[in-house]
């Protein structure tokens, strides 16, 4: 399929147009997930500079902002009548309630373009998901993405938790995400996407993305961003040939990110009792060698 066939698909799709029609979905949700600049707002401008025909190029979301977040804001631009992308906020650090943040968001438990504070409790994931429930947005048909720059290679200790991402999106929206790797002139990628495909990625995409700096556009750099576009709406028509429903399909998102939650309040305490079983023992050392010196002392 060429560049305007591309265009004319994406502008066109509809969830209506699937064999069993829209189910109670109205909109795809492409979710964008990853790692502090890598490249999402640029890929979500280039987005929207490549559906345009012959628009000058805008910088929609905002780039390059700095990676510390305390206020976290999901926020959301559409791409056309039915497809929206959303930026997530990703997380530096990877402990197991934040962990729960981001799969708060893949679920689509945060709102939208408003402010979140997100601590480190169980109770205040609990209290986010509870009032997430006053407006459930159950029509959106979420298909995530997984934003990663070239230029960086994945640290050893990052493989097992990339992996459980990639294998948790999977459960959560019945899709696996879409890797989009960005910057592709700028390193060898193929060893990086030989990497995510064995983590079972199905989709690996290379993107150059179209900056403030460099917007001149070009066939291949629209077309790899056009068919990034394409290969997410393949798997939205993908998930709407199957029986679905909306409200059963937040439900099983709720439970999993509800025993996520579990799991990781497990492992908190765990970890509070090692760290005081650990105190302890070093106490008792001391104490020990204490009365040992003594001993010898009187001897
Ligand atoms: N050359 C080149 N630069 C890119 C590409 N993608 C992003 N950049 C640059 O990388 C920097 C970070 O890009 P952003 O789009 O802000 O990254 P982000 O993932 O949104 O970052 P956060 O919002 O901080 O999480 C910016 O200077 C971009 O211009 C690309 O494909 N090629
Ligand atoms: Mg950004």
């Amino acid at each position: 399929m060429n560049h305007i066939q591309l265009r004319e698909n994406i502008k066109n799709f509809s969830l209506d147009d699937g064999p069993r029609g829209n189910q109670g979905f109205n909109r795809v949700l492409l979710q964008l997930f990853g790692l502090p600049g890598h490249g999402k707002s640029s890929l979500i401008n280039s987005c929207k500079y490549v559906l345009e025909d012959g628009g000058p190029f805008f910088e929609y979301a905002k780039v390059g902002r700095p990676d510390r977040v305390e206020t976290m804001v999901r926020r959301s631009y559409q791409l056309t009548d039915t497809i929206t992308l959303v930026d997530n906020r990703g997380c530096p650090k990877m402990n197991n309630f934040e962990t729960a943040e981001i799969y708060a968001q893949l679920g689509n438990f945060l709102p939208l373009d408003i402010g979140v504070v997100w601590r480190e409790s169980y109770s205040d994931v609990v209290s986010n998901l509870e009032q997430a429930e006053m407006e459930p947005n159950e029509s959106d048909l979420i298909i995530p993405v997984f934003v990663y720059n070239v230029k960086h290679s994945i640290p050893e200790e990052g493989i097992a938790e990339l992996s459980s991402f990639i294998t948790n999106c999977r459960l959560m929206t019945g899709v696996y995400p879409i890797i989009v790797l960005t910057n592709k002139h700028s390193a060898d990628y193929l060893t990086l996407e030989k990497t995510f495909r064995r983590m079972r990625a199905e989709v690996v995409m290379t993107v150059e993305n179209y900056t403030n700096e460099d917007h001149m556009k070009t066939l291949g750099r629209t077309t790899d961003i056009l068919k990034f576009i394409d290969s997410a709406l393949n798997n939205a028509k993908y998930l709407m040939e199957q029986p679905r429903n909306p409200k059963k399909d937040r439900i099983g998102r709720r439970l999993f990110l509800l025993n996520h939650i579990h799991d990781a309040k497990l492992a908190q305490q765990e970890e509070q009792i090692r760290k005081e079983e650990e105190q302890r023992a070093k106490r008792n050392q001391t104490n020990t060698s204490f009365w040992r010196k003594l001993f010898r002392h009187k001897q």
